[in-house]
């Protein structure tokens, strides 16, 4: 027997998906090549003679977050999303170019970006002072920016707002509180808070997502039915985007998108060619110097995962299964 359903949680191949009525199954990719994660729309079959049900297919996604692995190629983080919200906090200390890696991301998909400061109950002078200039330079580019607290519940009421009638994802640095917040938003009890996404060696567990229906929040919205959805994602040390995503002019900067108009040539670089707007912006201070180191590290990282996938696969071919 033959169903559609959607993947509601991926702990690396062990998948949850529900159906059309709502009920839930644990499910397999059948085949190796068959990458489904969370968010995903599947086909599913159901293997009578061995009591299992098989993922047969992944429906075509609208929105995807994928990030670049070690060899250059593309794997998918979470599917058919709409909104990305990077988390930052005053502990652990905010490495602003992982919060930039995930907001070129999210502008190169197509997917609304908010930055979240949390902890803000923990800031100090100095934590304050380094995030607010944080947030104002991606407030200036353009993100949604917004604080608040987990545990104290400030800046909850609207962060649920800006989650209504959309797919969220919350990504961020381990231990910035992205559980804390799912399970504040959903009011799930059984949200591990504080949980390592590693094992005992330090390295990262299997990549685990779940899926949370929001319920309707009471915001005036358009669409008082659809609450949104929230899918939590597993703490990372780093992120990098997949490069072939990413805006070939920009890499997903909007600043840098909106100057590059005046770049003296169309493919430029904003790295060392004349006549660039982009550099010429950084030396007025017009754009933000770090904004701008961090485009340029984005565009060596390029270049070395361009080069990892080695003289074969320079034709560009990549998949964006596992
Ligand atoms: N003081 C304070 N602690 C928080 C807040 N949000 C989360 N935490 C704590 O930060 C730690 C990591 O939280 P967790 O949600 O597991 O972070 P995750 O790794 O991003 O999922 C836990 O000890 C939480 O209790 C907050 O708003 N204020
Ligand atoms: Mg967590
Ligand atoms: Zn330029």
């Amino acid at each position: 027997m033959q169903f559609e359903a959607q993947v509601v949680a991926a702990y690396g191949r062990h998948l949850i998906v529900r159906d059309a009525e709502g009920i839930r199954y644990e499910a397999r990719p059948f085949g190796r090549k068959l990458g489904a994660v969370c968010g995903d729309r599947v086909r599913c079959e159901r293997d009578e003679q061995h009591a299992e049900i098989h993922v047969t297919e992944v429906l075509p996604r609208e929105h995807v977050l994928l990030r670049a692995n070690l060899k250059g190629g593309a794997e998918a983080v979470v599917a058919n999303l709409t909104q990305l919200v990077v988390l930052l906090a005053p502990e652990p200390k905010a490495d602003p170019f992982i919060i930039d890696r995930y907001l070129c991301a999210a502008s190169s998909a197509g997917l609304r970006a908010v930055v979240f400061l949390n902890k803000i109950d923990q800031l100090d002078d100095e934590s304050r002072s380094i995030t607010d200039d944080l947030l104002e330079v991606y407030s200036q580019a353009g993100y949604l920016t917004l604080r608040g607290s987990a545990s104290h519940g400030e800046g909850i009421k609207e962060l649920r707002a800006l989650l209504n009638g959309h797919i969220s994802v919350f990504v961020g640095q381990s231990g910035v509180g992205k559980s804390s917040l799912v399970a504040c938003l959903t009011q799930d009890q059984d949200i591990a808070i504080g949980a390592l996404d590693r094992d005992a060696e330090g390295r990262h567990t299997t990549t685990a997502s779940q899926l949370y229906e929001l319920a309707p929040s009471d915001a005036a919205t358009m669409d008082p039915t659809d609450g949104g959805a929230l899918m939590d994602s597993p703490g990372v040390r780093d992120f990098a985007p997949a490069i072939d995503a990413l805006e070939p002019g920009s890499l997903g900067f909007p600043e840098v998108d909106q100057l590059a108009i005046n770049c003296r040539f169309m493919d430029c670089q904003h790295l060392k060619e004349p006549g660039c707007a982009v550099r010429a912006a950084v030396e007025t201070g017009q754009l933000d110097a770090r904004r701008y180191e961090s485009y340029r590290r984005l565009r060596r990282l390029h270049a070395d995962l361009t080069a990892a996938r080695g003289p074969t696969t320079a034709r560009g071919s990549h998949s964006t299964r596992r």
